[in-house]
């Protein structure tokens, strides 16, 4: 028989759901011989713009995130299984109660840029159009609210100038509180191979800045000082394009003399960098006309965000960088949809379609949906709307495709006020979230490759998302569900769409009506797209907005004539007073903690956590200390530290780091209480925002730390179900393992978990054992070994059931797959050999060829002297390459180490 008849194969293109870059992923379903289960193969997909081809790791492990474990497979209602037709009333009768009792403004929804455009699009049509409240608002708050402030007051729109081919053609990229090599991995990788110069603005050293020509390591927030000192050197050393400031740009001179004071000098000290690297990074970006400015949330979680963001944009206003191949100031968006959740209006200052609300707009775009009840003003920003959920001015909330218990602010008294809210919705595709954990009413939503609709990437390319998985369960889209609800409010008419493609229609539709110089020309606008068929939607081609009759093949380049969507048409420089941060250190609290993202992670872990290999990088919570703090607090490399501010603690294991600088720490954001104890990162920062924007300021909260003496550690193994019983036991606080239990985190692994545990006294395991396993109803057989470096203990039946091993020293614990393989694998002859000669761990570093930092190191030793070098020996770095800057700073160390 032919090969070609055992396998048959489907191929689907699509978009990745992570970040903003937005690659094109081909998704092959390879049906297997005799009818097995389809094995899902995921590639780059050569075709797409964005990425050619090339996928970071996330996005080549999509694959292992999928399958329906931990899947919200059927709506819940106040902890019960339900059917549809009860959710769906449920939700409709709460809203339509709440809002004839207390009026439309006593209800909100919070949604997500990781939502479709098709999914956004027909939420913010339902609350600002039919229900009559702008009360929409969505995590894209979080992360690029400030940057459309930015844009919006300096270019008049929020329209991003730049596209990728510009990270191509740019002599030199300023990354300015970016970690792309991590968070954009496919853009940095755009970006070395064209051999740009590389300026990193960072306060701490990352992989960006360790690939960097130069590193600036600023004090925290204070990035307005070093671009306001950068506007006055160009004018100085005579840098300015001075056609161009006269003919499309307004109020240069007040920017000038609000930048003025800010010499060199004074923004060395300011910054606290050293006088000759700021003149050389001033110099390189006077002398470089191909300049691109690359920023992301260390400039835009701030309290003065907005601000930042215009001190870099008024750079490129000065030196006419802007429209031109190479160059321009190029906010990268997070999320995959980010930029569909701007054009739609999902931000509650917005009211559709780039549009806000003045009274033409509101008349514009009642006139246009047919409204049963406009909006008639803007909305509560994400802090002021939880704080209203807190006072009870919100009654109802509807939160779909964001975790705010874990990524707002002061996120734990987010958390209890959304407990004590009469009615809390939350529509997720997984089942145990912190959110979910406050909800009323759970609804299961499709996710990637289940659900199709578009999405736009940072540079304002709208591609395809399609399904190429069935719905699992009783899961349904995100459109469907509000629509459904929607139509049990009484506007079904409005929303009567067949699918995405009805909406996307109707969306193209809106965002060129009555869009013209006389009655509002907005840059948002895809009108040519208005009325595609079905089959040109399924098989559309990626393109960049604005796709209108005067481009209807897309625009990859905005501003080029110099026509600004102000009203006047000129781009407008702003002054910018450099604020320092509002959460200030003082003798309680004197750090500042910053927080971020790990390379293969994603957010509050939902999704990539289900990938047991994308822990293989970094599984804990953790926070990364300079030497000097280390020794000053009394903390070691790796050891259980906490870490408190005014608003709450955060625990993780010190990683002890020149990286950064004294008197700051930084951690990931990735844990939650679903998946450790006491590890939820944003708990610590206080909700202050930006005035113009309502972006909180989330990289820089005050802290003190203190190490967390634990009696021991313990690794314990245990199947699915009973991992289960024991996580609820945790989170419920049960007394007995609270008095053991100091800190604990899981991991998932093939057919069960890993629970990592800090114990404050030694445990009785066989007492914790036989609590665990008590309705387990087999008899169980138990071996157990004291070693002089700790207590091991195995119960099984046919197969393993449980494995603890403990020690001291938690560095000392075994191989953690070696144990996880026991799991898998059929008993020994001998079970107690499950207890001996288990080889010590090691970190990966190469995820994707599972190559690590021994193996990496020991190559360096015998020769191997760079990342090309060490890739030909091990493999690593040479499938998705997020890895090569960390591999050349192993080199480095390592080279540095031998040499000296
Ligand atoms: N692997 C991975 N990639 C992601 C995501 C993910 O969860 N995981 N999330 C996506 C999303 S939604 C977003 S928004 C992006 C975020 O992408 P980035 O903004 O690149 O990521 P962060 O790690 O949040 O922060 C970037 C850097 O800002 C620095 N920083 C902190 N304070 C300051 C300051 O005062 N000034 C300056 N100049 N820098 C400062 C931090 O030290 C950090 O290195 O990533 C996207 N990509
Ligand atoms: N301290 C600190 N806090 C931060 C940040 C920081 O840097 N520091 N960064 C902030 C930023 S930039 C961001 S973007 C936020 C991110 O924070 P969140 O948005 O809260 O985090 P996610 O884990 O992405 O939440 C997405 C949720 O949607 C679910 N989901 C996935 N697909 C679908 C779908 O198709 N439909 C539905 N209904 N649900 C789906 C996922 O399971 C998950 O529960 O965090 C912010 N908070
Ligand atoms: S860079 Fe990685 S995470 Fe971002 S879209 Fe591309 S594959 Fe996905
Ligand atoms: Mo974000």
């Amino acid at each position: 028989m032919a090969l070609t008849e055992l396998f048959s194969a489907r191929k689907s293109c699509t978009t990745c759901p992570y970040c903003g870059v937005g690659c094109g992923v081909a998704a092959t379903q390879e049906s297997q011989p005799g009818g097995g289960e389809a094995v899902i193969r995921i590639q780059g997909d050569e075709q797409h713009p964005a990425n050619k081809g090339k996928l970071c790791v996330k996005g080549s492990s999509l694959a292992d995130t999928l399958g329906n474990h931990g899947r919200l497979l059927k709506p819940r209602l106040h902890g019960e299984d339900c059917d549809w037709e009860t959710a769906l009333d449920y939700a409709a009768s709460q809203f339509r109660e709440t809002i004839d009792t207390y009026g439309p403004d006593s209800v909100a929804f919070y949604l997500s840029g990781q939502l479709l455009t098709e999914d956004y699009y027909v939420a913010n049509k339902l609350m600002k159009g039919f229900i009559g409240t702008g009360n929409v608002d969505t995590n894209s708050r979080l992360c690029m609210s400030s940057a459309v402030a930015a844009y919006k007051r300096a270019l008049g729109a929020d329209a991003v100038p730049c596209n990728y081919e510009d990270l191509d053609e740019a002599e030199l990229v300023v990354l300015i509180g970016s970690n792309a090599a991590w968070t954009h991995p496919i853009l940095f990788q755009r970006m070395q191979a064209a051999q740009a110069k590389l300026v990193v603005v960072d306060p701490r050293g990352s992989a960006t800045s360790e690939m960097a020509d130069m590193h600036l390591a600023i004090t925290p927030g204070s990035d307005a000082a070093l671009f306001n000192g950068l506007l006055h050197y160009l004018t100085e050393f005579g840098a300015l394009d001075q056609g161009f400031i006269d003919n499309h740009t307004e109020n240069f001179s007040d920017t000038l003399y609000a930048a003025a004071e800010w010499t060199p000098e004074k923004v060395a000290d300011y910054c606290a960098v050293d006088l000759d690297e700021l003149l050389a990074f001033y110099e390189l970006f006077r002398s470089t006309e191909k300049t691109t400015s690359f920023y992301s949330q260390g400039v835009n979680q701030s309290s003065s965000g907005t601000d930042k963001n215009n001190s870099i944009i008024n750079c490129h206003l000065a030196t006419g960088r802007i429209g031109k191949p190479g160059c321009g100031p190029f906010s990268i968006t997070g999320q995959p949809n980010a930029m569909g959740g701007r054009e739609v209006g999902g931000l509650a200052n917005m009211l559709a379609a780039h549009m806000d609300f003045t009274e033409d707009n509101i008349d514009r775009v009642g006139r246009f949906w047919n409204a049963a009840k406009m909006a008639q003003g803007p909305g509560l920003k994400a802090v002021e709307l939880f704080n209203a959920v807190e006072s009870g001015q919100i009654k109802a909330v509807w939160i779909m495709a964001t975790n705010p218990a874990v990524s707002m602010p002061d996120a734990r008294r987010v958390a209890a006020a959304l407990k004590k809210c009469p009615t809390v919705i939350v529509s997720d595709c997984v089942a145990d979230t912190d959110t979910a954990r406050c909800a009323d009413l759970l609804l299961p939503a499709t996710t990637w490759g289940e659900k199709s609709g578009t999405v736009t990437n940072s540079e304002r390319r709208i591609s395809r998302q399609k399904s190429f998985l069935p719905k699992p369960g009783e899961a349904r889209h995100d459109w469907e569900i509000i629509c459904d609800v929607a139509k049990r409010l009484g506007y079904g008419e409005a929303f009567d769409y067949q699918g995405p493609a009805d909406i996307f229609r109707e969306h193209a539709a809106l965002s060129g009506f009555e869009n013209n110089r006389d009655q509002g020309r907005r840059a948002f606008d895809i009108s040519a797209l208005a009325t595609i068929s079905d089959q040109e939607y399924n098989f559309f081609t990626p393109l960049q907005w604005p796709v209108n009759a005067a481009n209807p093949n897309g625009t990859a380049r905005l501003f080029s004539d110099g026509d600004f969507y102000t009203p006047n048409g000129r781009a407008r420089f702003v002054a910018v007073d450099p604020q320092c941060p509002k959460q200030e250190t003082r003798d309680e609290y004197p750090l500042i903690m910053n927080s971020g993202r790990l390379r293969d992670q994603w957010h509050t872990m939902t999704r990539t956590g289900r990938a047991r290999k994308l822990l293989d990088h970094s599984e804990a919570p953790e926070v990364h200390v300079h030497p000097q703090e280390a020794q000053e607090f009394g903390i070691e490399d790796a050891q259980l530290v906490r870490v408190e501010s005014e608003k709450g603690q955060f625990f993780g294991r010190a990683r002890v780091t020149a990286s950064q600088k004294p008197g700051q720490l930084f951690a990931p954001i990735h844990w939650s209480d679903s998946l450790a104890h006491n590890a939820t990162v944003s708990a610590l920062a206080l909700p202050f925002t930006d005035p113009l924007s309502g972006q909180p300021e989330l990289k820089q909260v005050a802290v003190n730390i203190a190490p967390l003496n634990a009696h021991s550690y313990a690794c314990l193994l245990l199947r699915t179900k009973t991992a289960e019983e024991l996580h609820s036991r945790l989170q419920a606080g049960d007394k007995p393992l609270r008095q053991t239990i100091l800190h604990w985190y899981r991991v998932p692994v093939e057919g069960g978990y890993r629970f990592e545990l800090a114990l404050s006294k030694q445990p009785d395991w066989q007492a914790i054992a036989d609590n665990l396993f008590a309705l387990h109803g087999k008899q169980l057989n138990r071996q157990r070994l004291q070693l002089p470096s700790g207590e091991r203990w195995l119960l099984h039946s046919e197969q393993m059931e449980l494995l603890v091993f403990t020690s001291a020293d938690w560095q000392t614990l075994p191989d953690r797959k070696t144990l996880e393989d026991a799991l898998n694998k059929p008993l020994p002859a001998m079970p107690a050999q499950l207890l001996q000669n288990v080889p010590a761990g090691a970190q990966m570093v190469c995820t994707c060829l599972q190559v690590s930092r021994k193996q990496i190191e020991a190559a360096i030793a015998d020769g191997a002297a760079s990342v090309d070098e060490l890739g030909e020996l091990l493999g690593c770095g040479t499938n998705c390459g997020s890895c090569k800057p960390e591999i050349s700073a192993l080199l480095n160390t390592n080279l540095a180490v031998a040499v000296g």
